[in-house]
């Protein structure tokens, strides 16, 4: 049986979940996810590696749903719950998932989609119990367990495959280098179609005993309001999020203020992470709640790699070391590994690394080299730290914590009537750590930008829509022709 799983059964009684108000019991969470895993069964004895994809809210429901499919042998695959229908089509289509699962609020949207592709349809909310749990399936941890998509310097995103194997280590190292336990209580605010949420934050805790609440979406006082209640000790978030909760503090009163800032006398780990914490962040955080945030490094394809030390010093601007049985190197463009002091690409080695990207062998091979897999960022040993330089490609930006592709935005738009070339770049930005900025190349009408951006919301996450725009004759380009997106990101400041 799968690890994370079968440990639920020692702590039947133990709060796992609350969720709007409802505490729900590890016990409760096994009855439900097997319920629903003897549902999907059917008539068949295991999945065998069929994928199910689901659209469900972070939640009770979420966890049921995800165990569910992994006890019946499936592969999990995660819908993001602000996605639009093509983004959403893409996934179902190119996993080739036979199966949807979703909250009722999702039916309309997925309805087209359900009678195009006759996938079999469950609506959790009408999952009806099952009393007698028939033997479910066994299998070993080299089984797929998941695919999450992730933007890449493709236009399109990629599914990375991770094996329960892969899962597993990657919490199983957390616990033990940020010292979960079954008393731990943590927050969860994060989407739950990536690691940081999935793996980080409620499979950890539920590896532990532990209690993951939930919050249907971040909001700053919403967050402030469940710390107040002295209950939850851990929290983990991206850069944005300590950002956001640094403005609500800053506008509150000074009694106010005092009162927020005396709840994290009660809390052992805050972790920021998904992308760079600019010190600023740290600082303020550390003035507001006295925690020097952990900084840590990781990327969905690898789960989490570099980790400043829970005990011990967290230096600023700083990622940290390797985390146990993680192996890092720094690798110069010659393909050689740099001196102490050179920066170099990270190139990652472990049982925490991914099986494949999903039925792309391509860039699967393209990823790796000699069994190391080729991060795509840079990084600099310093003094016993590692710190990140950025990325060696322009087109990808980290936005909010999220990961887009310049080439996907540049796609769509260039299907606009009016728009004949473009260019997308990220603008360097104090609350999102980078914005979405487009030129666009209009010879006839200029399109009007609000409806622009209305039309984009119709074909891409709210996250992918560009937050500046200027229009150029013709885009910055090299002797070759080829579009130069340093250039293009001075135009922007110009
Ligand atoms: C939303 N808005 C934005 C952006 N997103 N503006 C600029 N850039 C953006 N990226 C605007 C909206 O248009 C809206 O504006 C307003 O902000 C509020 O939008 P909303 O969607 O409500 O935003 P939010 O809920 O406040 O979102 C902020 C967020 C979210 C909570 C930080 O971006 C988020 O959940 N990020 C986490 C992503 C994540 O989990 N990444 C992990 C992947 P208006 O009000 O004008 O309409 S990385 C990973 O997993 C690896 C392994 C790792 O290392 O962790
Ligand atoms: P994703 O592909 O969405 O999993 O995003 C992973 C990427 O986020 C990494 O390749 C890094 O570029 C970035 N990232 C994650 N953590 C950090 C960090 N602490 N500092 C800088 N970049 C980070």
């Amino acid at each position: 049986m799968i690890k994370l799983i079968e440990r639920a059964k020692n702590w039947p009684e133990r709060t796992a979940i609350k969720d709007q108000g409802k505490a729900f019991s590890y016990s409760e969470l096994l009855q439900k996810s097997q319920s629903i895993a003897i549902h999907l069964l059917g008539t068949e004895t295991d999945l065998s590696e069929q994928r199910v994809a689901f659209m469900v809210r972070p939640g009770f429901d979420y966890v049921a749903v995800q165990w569910g499919v992994w006890q019946a042998g499936g592969i999990a695959v995660p819908l993001c719950v602000d996605h639009p229908l093509p983004s959403l089509q893409y996934v179902i289509e190119n996993t080739n998932a036979r199966t949807l699962i979703v909250h009722q609020e999702y039916e309309q949207l997925l309805k087209p989609l359900v009678a195009e592709r006759d996938l079999q349809f469950y609506i959790v909310e009408e999952f009806p119990k099952v009393e007698k749990i028939n033997p479910l399936p066994t299998f070993p941890d080299s089984r797929r367990a998941m695919i999450l998509y992730t933007s890449g310097t493709t236009n399109l995103p990629k599914g990375v495959v991770t094996t329960h194997q892969n899962i597993q280590y990657q919490i199983r190292t957390l616990i033990d280098a940020w010292g979960w336990d079954m008393n731990d209580h943590i927050l969860n605010v994060l989407p739950l179609h990536h690691v940081h949420g999935i793996i980080n934050v409620i499979s950890c805790a539920l590896w532990s005993g532990a209690c993951v609440e939930f919050i249907p979406k971040f909001k700053a006082d919403a967050v402030f309001k469940r710390f107040k209640k002295g209950e939850i000790n851990v929290f983990m978030a991206v850069p944005t999020v300590y950002y956001k909760l640094i403005s609500y503090w800053n506008n509150q009163d000074e009694r106010t203020q005092k009162e927020l800032s005396n709840i994290f006398s009660n809390f052992r780990l805050m972790v920021s992470g998904s992308a760079a914490l600019p010190v600023s962040v740290l600082e303020d955080w550390k003035k507001i709640s006295g925690h020097t945030l952990l900084e840590r490094y990781g990327m969905t394809e690898i789960g989490m790699a570099l980790s400043n030390p829970y005990r011990g010093e967290r230096r600023p601007g700083h990622v940290g070391q390797p985390l146990p049985g993680v192996d890092i190197r720094l690798v110069g463009e010659d393909g050689v590994v740099v001196k102490e002091g050179e920066q170099g690409e990270i190139q990652v080695k472990g049982p925490n690394v991914f099986k494949e990207y999903w039925q792309n062998p391509e860039a699967t091979v393209q990823s790796f080299t000699d069994g190391w897999f080729r991060t795509g960022d840079m990084a600099i040993w310093n003094e016993g730290a590692y710190r990140i330089l950025g990325r060696n490609s322009v087109d990808i930006i980290k936005s909010g914590g999220y990961k887009i592709s310049a080439l996907e935005i540049e796609e769509v738009l260039r299907t606009h009537p009016t728009i004949k070339d473009c260019g997308v770049v990220g603008l360097a930005n104090e609350e999102w750590g980078e914005i979405v900025a487009a030129s666009l190349v209009c010879p006839g009408q200029k399109p009007n930008l609000k409806a622009l951006n209305e039309w984009l919301k119709t074909k891409l996450p709210s996250y992918k829509i560009p937050r500046q725009y200027i229009f150029q004759e013709d885009l910055p380009r090299n002797t070759i022709g080829k579009v130069t997106k340093k250039a293009l990101q001075r135009c922007f400041q110009d």
